[in-house]
This record gives structure tokens, sequence and C-alpha cells, in this order.
């Protein structure tokens, strides 16, 4: 099990931009529907204008402590990320070790957050040529829920398997991640401290921790099968994450109600792919496009964290994950202290 320093719980944070960034890296993604979840990221890239400037809003210090201290309630969720790596280049495996730890980081700060089985989420990272030339996260197929006003209710195999322990298809990997050799070669920059991801992240280049945590968010929610130009599902099916999506003025937005409650409203999606939140400037959403989830934008030198509207959508699609409250410090203070207690317990049970 890996051991990890949750920083993810600071993504209500938002860190100052240092600087502006003249060039953007914009990824936003259309996807396949077919049968199962099989789906894919097809990205490019554009020119935006300069991000919002943003601010901390609680000192990095207090939130650093507590956030460690919170950790220890998910100390007690039993998760183990067994990372596999498919090469097809053949040329990347100087790579494979960050890969395969970065993953497993990324898969541990999500089940930081979730009331989890007991079980092993099995991901094969696929390095290979697609047509997007960027990343796609997906799980491997489904779960069926059950039928609902006429329409059959799946869930993505990695959030039932979360949840109940159950693998639905045995030894087969869980979740497919995919990498393009040109987004490794040219975008990506494998983060040498993703552990504490303290490390700047190079101007020109996406850090591949968000990338790992964005594609994993695919693949325990965010995925679907409804037509991303149309709304329409392709028959009498559709995914936990579909159910939420609602069309007003010709906008789509995720009317989950943890995610309302939490946005204030629907949730705009990104009018490209339905699978992420916000919009360019000037459209619904413009100020969630620096979510993790975010359908416009991943800027370079920039990290991105799991966010309290990610967990609540999330949350929507049924998969058992905490959605913060707005508490306060003493109330997080009280959490840990628990939570702390109860992690002791666990592991000397004469103490309480
Ligand atoms: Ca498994
Ligand atoms: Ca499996
Ligand atoms: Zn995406």
């Amino acid at each position: 099990m890996v051991e990890i320093v949750p920083q993810a719980l600071i993504s209500d944070l938002w860190l100052p931009i240092s600087r502006p960034h003249s060039c953007q890296q914009f990824q936003y993604f259309a996807a396949n529907s077919k049968d199962s979840l099989n789906l894919e990221d097809i990205g490019k890239t554009i020119q935006l204008p300069v991000g919002k400037e943003m601010h901390m809003r609680w000192p990095r210090a207090i939130h650093l402590i507590l956030t460690f201290f919170m950790f220890q309630c998910s100390a007690l969720a039993a998760v183990d990320w067994n990372v596999t790596i498919d090469d097809q280049i053949g040329s990347y495996a100087s790579l494979y070790p960050a890969m395969i730890e970065q993953t497993k980081i990324a898969g541990a700060t999500w089940a930081s957050y979730m009331q989890t089985a007991d079980t092993t989420i099995d991901v094969k990272i696929s390095i290979l040529n697609v047509v997007s030339n960027r990343g796609s996260g997906r799980s491997e197929t489904t779960h069926f829920l059950g039928r609902f006003n006429g329409i059959r209710l799946y869930e993505q195999s990695a959030a039932w398997e979360l949840r109940s322990g159950n693998d639905i298809n045995g030894a087969l990997p869980d979740v497919l991640i995919e990498l393009d050799p040109d987004y490794i070669n040219t975008q990506m920059w494998f983060d040498p401290s993703p552990l504490t991801r303290s490390v700047p992240v190079p101007n020109n280049r996406i850090d591949s921790m968000s990338v790992f945590l964005h594609e994993l968010g695919h693949a325990i929610a965010m995925n679907g099968w409804k037509d991303h130009v149309t709304a329409q599902l392709p028959s009498d099916y559709q995914s936990t994450y579909d159910q939420f999506i609602t069309t007003v003025n010709n906008w789509r937005y995720f009317t989950g109600p943890a995610a309302m409650a939490l946005y204030g409203g629907p949730v705009p999606l990104n009018a490209v792919n339905l699978h992420h939140v916000g919009n360019n400037f000037g459209s619904p959403g413009s100020e969630l496009i620096p979510d993790l989830m975010n359908g416009v934008v991943f800027n370079w030198g920039t990290r991105y964290y799991i966010s309290s509207l990610d967990r609540a959508i999330i949350a929507d699609t049924g998969v058992p994950i905490s959605i913060p409250e707005p508490v306060g410090i003493l109330g997080l203070a009280l959490v840990a202290i628990v939570c702390q207690r109860q992690r002791l317990a666990r592991w000397l049970p004469n103490l309480v």
C-alpha cells in the first residue's frame, strides 16, 4: 500500500497563478459511445485568453496539517491500486516507475475521500498511438444497477468494485488509461516528487499527476453514453452520470442534487464533451476552467487537484465519496481528531 501525503484537500484552495500563460494547452475531448463504457478522449489544441487570477483562501500550512490528519480516516480504506504498463511503442521503460507510482498515488487520493471495500483495482496503462494524440481514462466495463422508468442504468465497474469489492471481470484490468507517445513526449511532465507535488511544473508542460487524477475521475464516474452534440441516449440505457445531464437553453448541465447544492444550481457541462465541467470564457461555467475535471484547458505549469465539486458530482453517481461541508477550521480539526483515534484503534486495538 502506498503511503501518501494527502494534498488533495488543498484542491479547495486555489493557489495563485504566478504568471499568465500566453499559450495554454487546451484539452477537451469527444467520446465514442458504445455498448459498454468504452470511451475515448479526443482532444486538440487551441489558444485561450489568460486565466483568471485566483487566491488562496486559507493558509496553506493549516490545510496541510489538517489534511494530514484527515487522511488518517482514509487509511481505514484498503484499496490497492495495481498498475501495469502495456507499452506498445516499446521505448518508455524509463518512465514505467513514475507512471506506476503516480497512478497509485492518484488512485489513493481519490479513494481517500471514499468509503470503500477492501479490494484491488487493476489499472492498465496502455502507451499507444491514438487519434487524439492525447490521453484517456475509463473503466473496462460496467455494472447493471436496474431498470428505472424503462431505462437500464449502469455504473462503471471501477465504481462498483470500489464500493462493493466485487470485481466484475475477474483478472482482467478494471481501469484502462491510454497515453499517446506524442502526449508523453511533448506535453506531460512527470513529477519527480508526486507525494508532495511541490516541484514547480515547467511552463511548457502539463502536470502528470493532474492527468492521472483526471483520467481516474472519468474511470470512476464521469463517463457515459449520451451524445455530446444532442445529449440524447443511444438506446434504452444510460450511465449513472448520464442520468443527471439536463439541457437548458441548449446548454448542458449536471443536475445531481449534491453537485447542485454545492454549486448553487445546475452545473454547466462542457459543450464539446459532456464528461467535463465548464466552458470557455463567455459561456456558462467559465469559472470552472480551473477544475480538475474541466473540459476547456489544462494549463501548462499548473497543478490540478480533486475539487469539492468533482466529489459532489461523483457522489451523485452513487459512489460513496465525502463532500466537504463548510464546517470551518474547528470542525475539520474535530473530525481529524476523531479519525486519528479511529486509525489508532485499528492498529492498536488495546488503545481504546
Ligand atoms: Ca479488481
Ligand atoms: Ca478485474
Ligand atoms: Zn477528460
